[in-house]
């Protein structure tokens, strides 16, 4: 099978109206293929050099909006045609990317994540909003799986307890998961390259990783042009000086009129 040098995606990519129905009902979709093993390639070297210049102030498993700072690798691939095509089937045609998370756990780290849902978090538009879940290593429950529990991103807001723990300060509340938790929930147990993609409002975790393996994963986060915006200020993972989220719009048009950023909308014909 050959691959297109012009795009990172693979060409078995296919997410069409059965993906988008399973994702619907359960949730969440898993896709087979989705980046090309150039692209795979291309990415971890970008993501390991990114990794060394984390600086001592902030955790080293997580670097927040480098697409703001001159990751075009990461611009490249948000704004690939196929990928937008899934994001319209999310959030409709006039879509804006405002958020990525590379989120690298090294070998023998011990950073698990709570079951939490992501919308109720974020100051942006809830239920609306869309992204995708990007791996660029083989995972498992070994090495930092994340897990999900298909259907509940129907039950609404979940119950919350609220910690001290600087890294994530707040969990769904256990007793409002199924008691059953490990028999019904579906973990991410994929290959390089593979993408997945669920609700916003899912509850979802991820374990340590206990394995002498990395585990790499870029999440992009999307929203309609429609949808609410507001204020936000990140750490530039390089010296930890402040900058503010960026709204660029990547397909179709600011039908609000905000002045969405356009920097990243392809050149017109
Ligand atoms: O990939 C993970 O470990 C968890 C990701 C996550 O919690 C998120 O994207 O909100």
């Amino acid at each position: 099978m050959t691959t297109n040098p012009y795009t990172m995606i693979h060409e078995a990519f296919h997410y069409g109206d059965e993906e988008n129905l399973h994702y619907l009902k359960e949730g969440y979709h898993i896709c087979d293929k989705f980046l090309t093993d150039e692209a795979l390639i291309y990415c971890r070297d970008k993501i390991d050099r990114m990794t060394t210049q984390v600086c001592e102030e902030l955790p080293k498993h997580m670097i927040v909006s480098a697409h703001q700072l001159g990751a075009q690798w990461m611009i490249d691939l948000a704004t690939e045609p196929k990928l937008l095509d899934l994001l319209e089937k999310q959030v409709g045609p006039n879509i804006v990317l405002w958020s990525s998370h590379l989120l690298c756990k090294q070998p023998r780290t011990g950073e698990a994540i709570p079951w939490h849902q992501d919308a109720p978090y974020w100051n942006v538009s809830k239920n609306l909003s869309g992204g995708v879940w990007i791996a660029f290593d083989d995972i498992d429950e070994d090495n930092g799986a994340m897990a999900i529990i298909p259907g509940w991103h129907k039950k609404g807001t979940l119950k919350r307890l609220y910690g001290n723990e600087q890294f994530f300060s707040e969990e769904i509340d256990p007793a409002v998961l199924p008691e059953n938790i490990d028999q019904v929930k579906v973990q991410y147990k994929v290959r390089a390259g593979q993408m997945c993609i669920h609700d916003t409002m899912i509850p979802h975790n991820s374990v340590p990783n206990n394995s002498d393996r990395w585990r790499r994963v870029l999440v992009l986060r999307y929203m309609g042009a429609e949808d609410e915006m507001a204020e936000k200020v990140y750490q530039d993972y390089r010296d930890n000086s402040d900058f503010h989220r960026i709204y660029y719009l990547v397909r179709g048009n600011d039908i609000m009129n905000r002045g969405l950023n356009t920097d990243l909308l392809p050149a017109a014909v």
